[in-house]
């Protein structure tokens, strides 16, 4: 069939059998050193949280050991992590960051 350039509706596309994308959960690790108001900070930055959600979010990887930032298609997903590791390698803490297929 010929390429419609993304025009086609929610039932023609499955007909075709178009699967959405595959979608992954981006989490923090805990760990003792990095503080607390870094981890909001980067929720709210780099996740778009208010300073409420942000807070709830930081406080659930601290008591748990993770939690999900967000949860987005892959390239979204591995930007992500790559901007969270390279603030907080910049600031000097050892926050860790990682996707999982949600
Ligand atoms: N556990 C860190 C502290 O007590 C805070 C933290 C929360 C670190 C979430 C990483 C992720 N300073």
């Amino acid at each position: 069939a010929p390429d419609d350039g993304g025009n086609s509706t929610t039932l023609e596309r499955l007909a075709q059998k178009t699967e959405p994308p595959r979608l992954y959960q981006v989490l923090m690790l805990n760990d003792d050193f990095t503080p607390m108001e870094f981890v909001v900070m980067v929720l709210q930055e780099y996740f778009r949280h208010d300073l409420d959600t942000a807070t709830q979010i930081m406080l659930k990887i601290h008591h748990d050991g993770r939690g999900v930032c967000g949860v987005f298609t892959r390239d979204v997903a591995a930007t992500k992590v790559e901007m969270v590791l390279a603030a907080a390698r910049r600031a000097g803490h050892p926050l860790q960051c990682i996707m999982e297929a949600a």
